[in-house]
């Protein structure tokens, strides 16, 4: 089953958000296979966010994102990866769709309130990542059938 990280991050902390977030991807029909709420190390923002090296917003970003705790949570479902991004809308929230987290709750690419995996690939890299594989729950809900085909 597909499986993506995603990060409540700490603007969203912040402001009690959490449950929302968490809430949405239930309501979607994912299935929640870790979390963890931690204060994130220098060490792991850099290695989370090492694509980002080099770009104008790397230090602001590493700051933010070790600013405050974070909640973190791994889901899978039926294309789980672009589900999530689809819940959590487009980086810029002045750009990402109405009913989207990002649009609804944000102004401000700085402080997008969620991270989402972008890709299967990465999906499986950062839920390795952030989580060890005995942190990962394997089961089942009664309702899986009438949500996944
Ligand atoms: P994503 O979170 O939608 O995948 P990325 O392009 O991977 O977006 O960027 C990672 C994070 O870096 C964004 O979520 C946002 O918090 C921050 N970020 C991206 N672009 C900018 C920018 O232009 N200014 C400030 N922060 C940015
Ligand atoms: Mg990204």
């Amino acid at each position: 089953m597909e499986k993506t990280l995603v990060l409540v991050k700490p603007d969203a902390v912040q402001r009690g958000l959490i449950g929302e977030v968490t809430s949405r991807l239930e309501r979607r029909g994912l299935r929640l296979v870790a979390a963890k709420f931690l204060a994130v190390s220098q060490e792991l923002a850099e290695t989370h966010y090492a694509i980002h090296k080099g770009k104008t917003f790397y230090e602001p970003l590493i700051n933010y994102i070790t600013s405050s705790p974070v909640m973190a949570m791994a889901w899978e479902g039926p294309n789980a990866v672009a589900a999530v991004r689809q819940t959590m809308g487009a980086t810029r929230p002045t750009e990402a769709a109405p009913g989207s987290i990002r649009h609804d709750f944000g102004l401000e690419v700085g402080r997008n309130l969620t991270h989402a995996s972008d890709s299967v690939e990465n999906g499986e890299k950062e839920v390795a990542l952030w989580f060890k594989p005995e942190e990962l729950v394997s089961w089942g809900r009664d309702v899986d059938r009438w949500i996944f085909e």
